[in-house]
């Protein structure tokens, strides 16, 4: 298989998380991209036409997206029924916990875009406002939920992990360890898990 990859996504983070709490990560070829709202990369707008990544060519040359659809098929190819329950409310969970993290990575990627790729004199305040108040009450929603998470590791805590690291990476002023503190406990340890360890985001564009 072969994966359109950019070390910055944290979509691209939770699908090789994934990969590696499967066991699949070596049958992933880790292929370059240039993906951007404003100038698209056309070797992936060719497999997925709205140009993102993660974009997943499996072995059969099928190309698969998004994040969710490309965790769903490693978990249907390795047997899988801990990262993604096959059936329950365990599996609804992960998946709106999942849904969760992805709304708020959304949210706070098109704050990100509007900042640093719009024209400085046709951003709108309120547009970011709007889009940090979703991160924020996502925020608030994973901190009531942080005692329950234990040690579990699915879909829906990966997802999370992946989206409160985002924060840190991109969005460091926001601190907002100082209103999860029981989330940002829970997130010191399964950070740590070497699965997530060896998919920390790293900016392309700082010298490593
Ligand atoms: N819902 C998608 C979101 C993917 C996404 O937004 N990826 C970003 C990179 S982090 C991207 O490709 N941006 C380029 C664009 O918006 O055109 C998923 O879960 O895979």
């Amino acid at each position: 298989m072969r994966i359109f990859f950019s070390p910055a996504s944290p979509y691209v983070r939770k699908v090789m998380a994934v990969a590696i709490e499967l066991g699949l990560d070596g049958r992933i070829e880790k292929l370059p991209s240039a993906v951007s709202p404003v100038m698209r990369d056309d070797t992936v707008a060719r497999l997925n036409p709205l140009g993102k990544v993660p974009t997943l060519i499996t072995d059969d040359g099928e190309a698969l997206y998004d994040s969710r659809v490309i965790c769903e098929y490693l978990a249907a190819l390795a047997g899988d029924g801990r990262i993604l329950p096959p059936a329950g409310p365990a599996r609804w969970r992960a998946l709106t916990e999942q849904a969760m993290a992805d709304g708020m990575l959304d949210a706070a990627l098109l704050t990100r875009y509007e900042r640093m790729l719009r024209p400085a004199e046709r951003q709108w305040d309120d547009w970011e406002q709007g889009q940090l108040a979703k991160v924020e009450a996502g925020l608030a929603e994973i901190e009531a939920r942080a005692p329950s998470f234990g040690d579990r590791v699915d879909l829906g805590t990966i997802a999370i992990v992946c989206a409160l690291s985002y924060l840190d990476f991109r969005f460091a002023h926001l601190d907002w360890r100082v209103r999860a503190p029981r989330a940002a406990a829970w997130h010191a340890v399964l950070d740590a898990r070497p699965s997530l360890a060896a998919t920390r985001p790293v900016d392309p564009n700082k010298p490593k």
